[in-house]
């Protein structure tokens, strides 16, 4: 039985979970935190990051590569599309979560409102959390403009990177960053996402000490 070492604002262990679900690969679940630096965790990941997988000796690290095992080692559920074009934009959009959306949105968000507030029980930096919020607009208005001409963000089909979009926003959306007003396509895509079976135990997690705003599991947003 595989092991998943994540943590439950982790966006890229929500993008883990939530591609295994789909999946149906079978797993339990380990919480880490992964700035307390565990010996045994570090051991295992040297980056001292989560996700991690585990399944007896096989260790696999990172999110990317992660996704990518399970995608080449299961035929079922394709979740990059079926042509090299269709898999370089999936990759492609999967990048921009991971590396755009993480960076100017999720990162900030976490550092202050969860890190900061929830572990250093310290001052968020409001300026910070503007600014993060003024970038996230800026990706609602992409995804708009990307639903406009597709069904999916991935592109004709449901796949990787509306997992990796759900993953990162939805961390965004727990942290009170999202504003959805306004931003209709965005938000049909989103509401979908959210009555996926394979979702919900996602969006059913709290960190103790920090709920989400009233509005983040609903369906009617
Ligand atoms: N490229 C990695 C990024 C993982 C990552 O940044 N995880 C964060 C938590 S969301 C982490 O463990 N940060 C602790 C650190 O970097 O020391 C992946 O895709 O898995």
């Amino acid at each position: 039985m595989w092991r998943l070492y994540h943590f439950t604002l982790c966006p890229f262990s929500r993008k883990v979970r939530f591609a295994l679900a789909v999946k149906g690969v079978t797993h339990d679940l380990v919480q880490e935190r992964p700035w307390e630096k565990r010996p045994e965790f570090t051991a295992m990941n040297p980056a001292g990051q989560t996700p991690v997988m585990r399944r007896e000796e096989l260790i696999l690290c990172d999110s990317v590569a992660i996704t990518e095992h399970f995608e080449e080692a299961l035929d079922r559920t394709p979740l990059l599309g079926s042509t090299p074009e269709a898999r370089a934009e999936t990759r492609r959009l999967v990048a921009w979560f991971d590396q755009k959306f993480y960076a100017e949105v999720g990162a900030p968000l976490l550092a202050e409102r969860m890190y900061k507030r929830a572990v250093l029980k310290g001052v968020p930096d409001g300026g910070a959390i503007r600014q993060a919020g003024r970038m996230a607009d800026m990706h609602l208005d992409y995804i708009d403009f990307l639903l406009e001409r597709r069904a999916w963000i991935s592109g004709g089909q449901f796949g990787l990177a509306d997992i990796a979009a759900a993953a990162h926003l939805s961390v965004a959306d727990y942290l009170a960053g999202l504003d959805w007003d306004g931003h209709e396509p965005a938000k049909t895509w989103y509401s979908a996402i959210k009555s996926r079976p394979t979702f919900r135990p996602l969006l059913a997690e709290r960190l103790e000490g920090l709920p989400p705003p009233l509005h983040y599991d609903k369906l009617d947003f």
